[in-house]
């Protein structure tokens, strides 16, 4: 589809029209993804990024490559690279950022169908998302299990989606009215399939740097280059929301 075709459900491929969806009560089931990207602002690096990524900044853990401190066989050799970073990402040292108050913000307003997330930070918890509405596709600091004794954890959704693409969890993409995806590099499979899931004619808006995935190549898709939170903090402005946007945020 070529950038300028007629978009089908929006009235032109602008964040104005996906408020305008929104505020118009024809998007009921929203479905955020989110990546590494929402949590950069909070001071937590993302893998990818030049530079500040945390795969660019691993040399200290002595990593054969820095995929590693997250792949399990190198995980039972030496676990210590893990805990290293693990105590360093751990939950209670960040503050969510506004994006992650937005998606609590939807959740509020009962227009939140469901948040998949591959981050394990937790901060869409401490935004005030409620955990049963939240898909940690990749695991989380919020729960944990023995990876030799498999002492069963809590979250039987988490398990279904952790240790395979699950037909209950994949397919509630194809529920959504309108798909939000957040910073993100849509690399990691199963996860990376989830934005074309929807349906042809739902609108799905990307606030990323970079173009990811196969956004731009339909006709309802929106992409936001830039910093999500800014991303974010339009598209609260367009629906009228800045104020308790920013309000939640602060009270967080
Ligand atoms: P990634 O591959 O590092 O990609 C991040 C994406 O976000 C890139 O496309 C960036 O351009 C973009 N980005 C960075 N900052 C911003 C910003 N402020 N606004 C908008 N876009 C931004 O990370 P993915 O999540 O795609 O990769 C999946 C991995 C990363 C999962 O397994 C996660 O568990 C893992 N991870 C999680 C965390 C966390 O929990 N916060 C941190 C680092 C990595």
């Amino acid at each position: 589809v070529s950038e300028d075709t007629r978009p089908d459900t929006l009235s032109d491929r602008s964040i104005a029209a996906v408020a305008e969806l929104i505020r118009s009560g024809r998007a009921r089931r929203i479905v955020v993804m989110t990546g590494a990207g929402i949590s950069t602002a909070a001071g937590i690096p993302d893998f990818r990024s030049p530079k500040t990524g945390l795969y660019h900044n691993l040399a200290r853990l002595n990593l054969p490559h820095p995929e590693a401190v997250f792949e399990v066989d190198f995980f039972r050799n030496d676990p210590r690279p893990f805990y290293v970073l693990a105590k360093e990402l751990y939950p209670g040292n960040f503050h969510p950022t506004i994006s992650h108050a937005f998606v609590a913000l939807l959740a509020k307003r009962k227009l939140l169908r469901l948040l998949f997330t591959q981050n394990i930070d937790c901060l869409e918890r401490a935004a005030g998302v409620p955990p049963e509405l939240i898909v940690e596709a990749h695991g989380s600091f919020a729960t944990q299990r023995c990876i030799d004794c498999k002492t069963p954890f809590p979250d039987a959704e988490m398990r279904q989606c952790v240790e395979s693409a699950s037909p209950p969890v994949c397919a509630l993409p194809q529920e959504a009215d309108l798909v939000i995806v957040i910073g993100t590099s849509l690399l990691v499979h199963p996860f990376a399939g989830l934005p074309r899931l929807a349906r042809d004619s739902v609108p799905r808006l990307l606030f990323n740097m970079e173009r990811v995935g196969d956004f731009g190549t339909r006709a309802d898709d929106v992409i936001c280059l830039g910093a999500c939170d800014d991303g974010i903090r339009k598209l609260a402005d367009e629906l009228g929301w800045r104020e308790e946007l920013e309000k939640l945020w602060v009270g967080l």
